[in-house]
């Protein structure tokens, strides 16, 4: 399959991430990327295309117009109220406060539309943001063409974000904006199949009430792991979505046996809801290595799940999400593209 790159990601290069009370260099870094890419390349794996532009339209259907304008104008802001740092979020609309409304001032804004703490924003984020989302639409424009496969290499990741919200590393719903582009171009139902690390808390939240696009997310317990306050077994759609959000909250340790066993489960809800094409996720953060994580799967692992998810025989779309075992995140990703396509 081909993969979808461009060098524009090396914009998103932040200098802090909040971790543990100091600020440290970010997890999510580009030297992800370029690990990737020398596996695929070791390996042979493809082709490399780059992006179309498609513009903000396909990333308006899912994000709102607000949202849109404090990512594009945050850091001009932060830089004229004469900070020395990286904007970062101190103060949220919490308990017992009303969300109506965003303020005026770039503290107040950054509080407003973020979810959490440790994801700066500094020069270039909002380019390299816009940049994954046209790898994404790339990807799945190869894919609704008739292609059986892609792989979007999208850095920043995006299944944090919601409708107005970034954080946990992400600014746009890369994989979000993909599935919503293979309904608008014609497929009834959709899947999102989520298998980060985390929970995808901002995908859920954009498709919560909506049953034209099935997601499932297979991830740390929410109450052992990050995003904390999503992604429980009971969250399973609201009005209309209802029955269409599907989680997989796993406990700290777990193994590839019992993670395959949930995969499987959901592999067999997207065979039972009839979707035309499916959107994947891919975080790599499940990995034993991980150093934010608390899964055990083996290399061999990501491999063995490529194949499973094949097995779908569905049109499919790579998504890179997380994955922070620099040394191996190429080997992990790879090893499902090529499992996938054995
Ligand atoms: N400082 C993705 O995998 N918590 N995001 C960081 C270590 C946030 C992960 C804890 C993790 C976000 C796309
Ligand atoms: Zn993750």
């Amino acid at each position: 399959m081909k993969t979808v790159h461009t060098e524009k990601h090396r914009l998103r290069a932040s200098k802090t991430e909040l971790n543990g009370g100091q600020l440290v260099p970010p997890f999510e870094c580009p030297e992800r990327v370029e690990h990737i890419l020398a596996e695929l390349a070791a390996r042979r794996h493809g082709e490399i295309v780059a992006p179309d532009a498609f513009g903000l339209a396909p990333v308006r259907r899912i994000h709102d117009g607000a949202y849109l304008d404090f990512l594009s104008t945050c850091w001009e802001e932060w830089q004229a109220a004469g900070y020395a740092g990286e904007a970062i979020a101190t103060t949220w609309p919490s308990r017992r406060m009303p969300l109506s409304r965003p303020p005026r001032e770039i503290d107040g804004r950054i509080g407003y539309y973020c979810l959490a703490a440790e994801t700066s924003i500094s020069g270039g984020t909002w380019e390299a943001a816009q940049a994954a989302a046209d790898v994404a639409l790339t990807g799945q424009a190869l894919v609704a063409g008739g292609a059986r496969a892609a792989f979007a290499l999208c850095r920043p990741p995006g299944h944090h974000a919601a409708q107005d919200m970034f954080g946990g590393y992400c600014f746009l719903n890369n994989a979000a904006i993909a599935a919503q582009a293979f309904r608008d171009q014609g497929a009834a139902r959709v899947a999102v199949l989520d298998v980060d690390f985390h929970h995808g808390n901002g995908t859920q939240a954009i498709f919560y009430d909506r049953p034209d696009v099935l997601f499932l997310s297979l991830h740390g317990d929410p109450d052992e792991a990050f995003p904390y306050f999503l992604g429980a077994a009971d969250e399973t759609g609201t009005g209309a979505g209802e029955g269409f959000n599907v989680n997989y909250p796993l406990a700290p340790g777990t193994a590839y046996p019992a993670w395959a066993e949930a995969l499987e489960n959901a592999l067999a809800r997207i065979r039972a809801y009839g979707a035309e094409a499916v959107v994947v996720s891919l975080g790599l953060d499940t990995f034993k290595e991980d150093p934010i994580s608390f899964f055990k799967l083996e290399s061999a692992d990501f491999t063995d799940y490529g194949r499973r998810i094949a097995r779908l025989g569905l049109p499919t779309l790579f998504v890179l999400e997380g994955g922070y075992a620099v040394a191996e995140v190429g080997i992990n990703t790879v090893n499902v593209l090529t499992g996938f396509e054995e």
